[in-house]
């Protein structure tokens, strides 16, 4: 139970982040295309999909080619080719999309193949369904032409055997660990093998929103373990008419709360993308107080005037925004625990 001044605390949090949502929420107006991207290799990813809609180009096609970027990044292990396994050895990737007409498809738990933003695409495309898991992704993915691979990098494998001394085989539901808005050598939740997720919303210039969310997920986790990223609703969901949400961190908790749904459907009756975000995170604080003092989630989200926000419970998160205007930027988030 929240105890009342635990209560007072978060509120008081929220209160003040209220203040400075103002400041570093981005807006940009409507028509104007715009796309974000969680965390600091979001401006990468952003950049190839701003290639995308400068030259008036679908939503959908951008959000697919940003998220390719850290998919294919070998320095990047929490997302796609280079990501940390599970605590067996096996690299598992987790992935969706969704376009502006409440089309959707993903990928889960699927191995050896370094592009599932591509194949939950294919599954949204060329399937009656919208979620494919495990050896019938893979058997999917390789039909539709993608070419099997060991995905293990010799870093992650050494990675993982460091871990295995340690770790009595138990896997542990760790929590990023971002130095942005943390003083130099502070005590922040998490260990050295954070787990981040490109969670990437996208409105072209004919007012279309898009959104892709792609993740290895947690290093070591229990083989089979599908996180919020891959679930519509959970790590991702866009409403054409209203706007687009993503999240990162623990996605057990995200699951819990139908965390982007939820965002999107707040941002439905009315509050802007980050009172929306605000509400979503406090919902998870107040749901389990005691264990979101030591987790992290966080949502993003951008509405179809092109407004955005950002809301995580520790400090930490940031995201990424290119609008053509201002150059891709890093933008801390507001956080309940500070
Ligand atoms: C998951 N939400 O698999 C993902 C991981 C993540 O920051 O976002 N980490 O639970």
């Amino acid at each position: 139970m929240q105890n009342r001044r635990d209560v007072f605390k978060t509120t008081l949090a929220l209160s003040s982040l209220a203040g400075l949502a103002a400041t570093s929420a981005g807006a940009a107006s409507a028509g104007k295309p715009i796309v974000v991207s969680t965390w600091d290799f979001g401006v990468a990813a952003n950049s190839a999909a701003w290639d995308v809609l400068k030259t008036g180009g679908h939503a959908l096609d951008a959000v697919e080619a940003g998220a390719r970027v850290p998919e294919a990044d070998m320095k990047n292990h929490s997302v796609g080719r280079a990501g940390y396994p599970d605590r067996d050895g096996h690299v598992s990737l987790d992935a969706s999309i969704m376009d502006e007409q409440w089309r959707c498809g993903a990928v889960a738990a699927l191995e050896h193949i370094d592009h599932p933003i591509s194949v939950a695409r294919l599954v949204m495309e060329k399937t009656p369904h919208v979620l494919l898991v495990g050896d019938g992704a893979l058997q999917f993915a390789i039909e539709q032409g993608f070419t099997p691979q060991e995905l293990l990098t010799p870093e992650s494998e050494a990675a993982w055997k460091d871990w295995l001394k340690t770790a009595k085989y138990e896997s542990v539901a760790n929590s990023e660990m971002s130095t942005y808005g943390h003083a130099p050598g502070s005590k922040v939740p998490g260990d050295v093998h954070n787990h981040d997720t490109l969670g990437m919303l996208a409105l072209d210039a004919q007012g279309r929103l898009c959104g892709a969310c792609t993740t290895s997920g947690m290093a070591w986790k229990l083989r089979g373990r599908v996180g919020d990223s891959p679930i519509i609703g959970a790590g991702l969901y866009v409403d054409g008419e209203v706007g687009g949400a993503t999240s990162t961190g623990v996605g057990e908790e995200v699951i819990r709360n139908a965390g982007s749904f939820l965002v999107v459907e707040l941002m439905r009756q009315g509050r802007s993308p980050q009172q929306a975000c605000e509400e979503a995170v406090m919902r998870i604080v107040k749901r389990r107080p005691e264990a979101a003092k030591t987790l992290q989630v966080g949502f993003l989200a951008l509405n179809t005037k092109g407004e955005v926000g950002a809301c995580a419970i520790q400090p930490g998160f940031v995201y990424a925004q290119c609008d053509g205007n201002k150059t891709d930027l890093v933008v801390p988030s507001k956080s309940v625990f500070s």
